[in-house]
């Protein structure tokens, strides 16, 4: 019989696509779905695998619920990939996002260290714990400067992860993973937010695209790619933590333009700060205005990740690069914006 895995976020872009990684490696997956106002199954149902998989009442908050779902369930291996995973939001909402991100993750260790299973567990770590980052690229040893409440309850939940592992000895290791994206991205993030804005501009359905800081610099990934190597990182005889990156980095500009491409548009920028443009060169039409509002109280300006680790100890390699990234990015929302029928 093959192994059983429980998927907390299975809801998410990462759950939803580790969850199909696994059913095709054989497991009995399990899934956590939140009680919320919505039931946000749009991803599992997009990807055909909504009746493979059992999904359980799981809230991150709720000590007693999360107790009576690893007790029914027994899992063999558990992903905690559930989070209030904005950072924007988490400006809005920080003590909320302590709870779910950090406490939240403490919650899940506390019961699988008092279940006294063998249970590998895996938690979804972040590159924003570098925050401004002391180094370049960042590496497993690089020093952490969170820059937002979400950056900083991810660290708290990374040293819980390390903690228990060694009071403990539970097998839990620690993904610290650079941004990855893909068709199944939310749209409040800001790839996904620009291939969906351009497939609606190019079929008239929206007049330009708002951003805020084009100047950060980020380390993007393919997502399938990534949930691959959550995935090796469980199957190591010692757990440990490991950085998932490509080690390239661009800007959110370098971005824009690759889309604008996909599009036939050619993007001249003019102006400065918040009155800065973005214009197709050959039709002079703006495709890119600056809102404030999009800025954020403190900014990660650049990130650049090293999976040196990852790719000798782990053989974690990558399929799809940036170029790729945006372009199926791009195909998936002009599909969408035709077919007007997804719901995320
Ligand atoms: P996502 O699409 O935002 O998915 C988050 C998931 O968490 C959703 O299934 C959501 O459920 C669930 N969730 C939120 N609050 C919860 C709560 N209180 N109790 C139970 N479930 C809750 O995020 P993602 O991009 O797949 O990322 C997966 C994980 O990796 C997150 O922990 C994120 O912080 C981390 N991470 C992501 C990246 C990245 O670039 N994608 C990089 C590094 C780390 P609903 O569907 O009900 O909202
Ligand atoms: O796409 P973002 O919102 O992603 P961010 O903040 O890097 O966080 C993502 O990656 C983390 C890994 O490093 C994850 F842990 C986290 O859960 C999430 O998946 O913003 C990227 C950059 C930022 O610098 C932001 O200021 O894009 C800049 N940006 C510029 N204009 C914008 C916008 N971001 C958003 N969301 N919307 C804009 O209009």
């Amino acid at each position: 019989m093959g192994k059983c895995a429980f998927v907390t976020g299975i809801t998410g872009q990462d759950g939803a696509l580790l969850a199909q990684f696994l059913l095709e490696k054989g497991y009995d997956v399990h899934g956590g779905l939140r009680r919320i106002g919505v039931i946000g199954t749009g991803r599992l149902d997009e990807l055909g695998i909504l009746d493979q998989i059992t999904l359980h009442d799981f809230e991150l908050l709720e000590m007693t619920n999360i107790q009576r779902v690893i007790d029914t369930i027994k899992p063999d291996e558990i992903y905690n990939l559930a989070a209030q995973s904005f950072v924007g939001a988490s400006f809005e909402l920080p003590i909320y996002t302590a709870d779910v991100d950090g406490i939240g993750a403490m919650r899940l260790l506390e019961v699988v260290r008092s279940s006294a299973s063998d249970c590998r567990f895996y938690q979804a770590s972040t590159s924003e714990m570098y925050g401004k980052a002391q180094a370049t690229p960042q590496s497993e040893t690089t020093p952490f400067y969170p820059r937002s409440p979400y950056g900083v309850a991810k660290l708290f939940a990374h040293w819980s992860t390390v903690n228990y592992r060694e009071s403990y000895g539970l097998r839990a290791s620690s993904g610290i993973l650079f941004n990855h994206e893909s068709h199944l991205r939310g749209r409040e993030f800001v790839t996904r937010k620009i291939t969906l804005a351009f497939a609606q501009i190019a079929a008239g359905k929206q007049e330009c695209l708002e951003l805020g800081n084009l100047d950060a610099q980020r380390d993007w990934g393919y997502a399938g790619d990534y949930v691959k190597g959550m995935w090796q990182m469980l199957q190591q005889p010692q757990a440990d933590d490991f950085v998932l990156a490509t080690g390239i980095t661009h800007s959110i500009r370098d971005f824009v333009k690759a889309a604008a491409t996909f599009h036939g548009w050619d993007i001249q920028w003019s102006g400065e700060g918040i009155e800065e443009i973005g214009i197709d060169r050959k039709t002079d039409r703006v495709l890119i205005r600056i809102n404030p509002g999009f800025y954020r109280p403190a900014e990660v300006d650049i990130l650049c990740g090293d999976p040196s680790k990852a790719e000798r100890e782990l053989g974690w390699t990558r399929d799809v690069e940036f170029q790729g990234l945006v372009e199926l990015m791009c195909e998936s929302d002009c599909r969408r914006v035709g077919r007007k029928t997804s719901s995320f």
